[in-house]
């Protein structure tokens, strides 16, 4: 605890357990972080996804990794090897992505973290992601680690059933959030983003979510 209060760069923010937020764990890599996703972006372009019911999301997404994230009204919510936009598979993790992701696991106790699989969210003014549970990977023993670019926002971290209340979290650029163990099926969103400019990132915020899924 000592320890954490005099890191300076970075800070353990203990939220459940196991849920953390590793305060600007990512600021230091963040110029990499963003050549990196702009070369996935370029070969997986972003796109707004429909939900099984229809409805057009307000968070541009695209994926790197073994398995990506989709969702589309005909089959709903899964995780496939192919980018169904290009028929092709998904870019490959950048490794700073992914050696990310295992210092911020291992940092918030969880050891030899392997992502398989990560979304890329995309937040302009106005988007946001209401409650849901991440319920589509394969083993939850696994952690996720999320990982904060760009426009703040409000983070909304709820308990295991949607009617319980969120508690209001701000995450800040280079912010790091690690989810496991008893905290991996919480409900979370993300309230809609205020309109302001990011030096490096413009009108918008970048969210990762890096995963084990298969
Ligand atoms: C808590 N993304 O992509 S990241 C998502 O900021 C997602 O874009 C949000 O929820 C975003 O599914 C929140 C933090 C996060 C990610 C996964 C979790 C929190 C989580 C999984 C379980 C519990
Ligand atoms: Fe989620």
């Amino acid at each position: 605890m000592i320890a954490d209060s005099l890191d300076g760069a970075e800070t353990l923010v203990p939220l459940s357990e196991g849920a953390c937020l590793l305060r600007g764990f990512a600021a230091p890599q963040a110029p990499l972080l963003e050549t990196a996703i702009a070369a996935v972006i370029e070969d997986a372009p972003l796109r707004y996804m429909h939900t099984p019911g229809g409805r057009a999301m307000s968070v541009a997404m695209t994926n790197c990794g073994e398995l990506g994230w989709v969702t589309d009204p005909a089959r709903g919510y899964r995780y496939v090897t192919h980018d169904p936009e290009s028929g092709r598979p998904w870019p490959a993790l950048p490794a700073c992505l992914g050696e990310l992701a295992r210092a911020a696991a291992e940092r918030a106790g969880f050891r030899a973290f392997a992502a398989d699989a990560c979304l890329i969210n995309r937040y302009v003014p106005g988007a946001r992601m209401s409650l849901h549970q991440d319920r589509d990977e394969r083993d939850f023993t696994a952690p996720i680690v999320s990982v904060s670019l760009g426009l703040p926002a409000i983070f909304l971290f709820g308990g295991f059933a949607r009617s319980e209340r969120a508690v209001r979290v701000p995450l800040q650029h280079g912010d790091v959030l690690v989810w496991g163990g008893a905290a991996r099926l919480r409900f979370h969103g993300v309230l809609p983003i205020a309109a302001a400019h990011h030096p490096a990132f413009g009108a918008a915020r970048i969210n990762l979510t890096m995963r084990k899924a298969g």
